[in-house]
């Protein structure tokens, strides 16, 4: 029995602010005409990508968008799956060195450890394209571009929804991702920024599940068990896969997730869109992993040897609950 846990009114359930949220979204073009294709010059492009993982919904949605982009282009692909292992993208960006690709394009899972097997890349004189995550390199002649979304402003849309939601006064948990990744350090950041203008906004407990829903609802459970636990009424999950096996937890617990727990997530995935329909999920906050055309657009304008932009923002948004039933059919992840 959760009996100190503050329950919000139902009024807090069906405020809109996706589309003020969602127009703040910014989109930048790779501000760049169509590259020749790789066929049109005779040569197959080859791009070595090494990907993460596998490890939530966004991911396999980010990795078909990247394979079939790739075939429909006529690219040669040569993909390398890290198993969320930095050391294991580092063997797959040094085979890529050997094996003479064209591109060599990755997103790294952490964002320090990189600049030894750069410099080895550029050495080889390989251009290199930074794919949904960002690094931490001081010589930024590494790399390239830099695809991906701007995770620092995820972070703040999602507290923003929940400071509306709650009137400012939350006493939250935060299932963070990977430790040491990109999303997980900018999420983490753009919303502490933004509730601490909000002093009756709490996090009192956070950890990380790994961007998985098997960690997630691990975490959870652990949070539901602690001091803490019985005052928990909101939850901020770093990806939807945590906040789908937290929701689980809560379950299980006897504790009605979006209702005593409101949960804001992100990436926007059809699972997060199915548990907003159910009234489990109260928000997710768009992260889009479908990013193969942009990623092939720069491969081949390097190709092309054409400048790009140092950075392209993928273009995101927010939904509610209410927006839930009629944006799933539009959902293509
Ligand atoms: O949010 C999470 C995935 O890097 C944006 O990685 C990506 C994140 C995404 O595992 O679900």
């Amino acid at each position: 029995m959760n009996v100190t846990r503050f329950k919000f009114p139902s009024s807090f359930f069906s405020s809109a602010t996706a589309t003020a949220l969602a127009s703040a979204a910014i989109v930048l073009g790779l501000a760049m005409g169509p590259a020749t294709p790789a066929h049109a010059a005779g040569k197959k492009i080859v791009v070595g990508f090494s990907q993460i993982g596998a490890e939530s919904g966004w991911r396999t949605a980010n990795t078909d968008s990247i394979k079939a982009e790739a075939a429909k282009r006529g690219i040669e692909l040569k993909f390398a799956d890290a198993q969320q292992k930095q050391e294991n993208q580092i063997k797959a960006l040094r085979s890529f060195i050997a094996q003479g690709v064209d591109v060599i394009a990755f997103s790294p899972v952490v964002e320090t450890g990189w600049e030894p097997v750069l410099r080895e890349i550029k050495r080889a004189g390989i251009p290199v394209i930074l794919s949904d995550r960002a690094v931490a390199v001081t010589d930024q002649s590494l790399y390239v571009t830099f695809i991906g979304s701007d995770f620092i402003e995820e972070g703040r849309r999602a507290a923003n929804w929940l400071i509306k939601a709650t009137g400012g006064k939350a006493v939250i948990a935060e299932l963070v991702g990977t430790p040491g990744s990109a999303p997980a350090i900018d999420r983490k950041k753009g919303f502490e920024e933004t509730i601490s203008k909000h002093p009756e906004m709490k996090i009192v407990k956070s950890q990380s599940g790994d961007f998985t829903r098997a960690k997630g609802k691990e975490v959870m459970e652990s949070f539901l068990k602690s001091p803490e636990g019985k005052q928990i009424n909101a939850l901020y999950a770093h990806n939807d896969d945590m906040a789908l096996g937290a929701i689980q937890a809560m379950e299980e617990a006897g504790v009605k997730p979006g209702k005593d727990i409101l949960i804001v997530s992100i990436d926007g995935v059809r699972g997060a869109f199915e548990a907003m329909a159910a009234g489990k999920l109260n928000c997710t906050v768009e992260c889009n992993p479908l990013i193969g055309p942009q990623l092939f657009d720069a491969a081949e304008a390097v190709m092309a040897k054409k400048t790009l932009p140092k950075r392209t923002v993928v273009q995101e948004g927010v939904y509610e609950q209410s927006q839930a039933a009629a944006e799933l059919p539009k959902r293509k992840y």
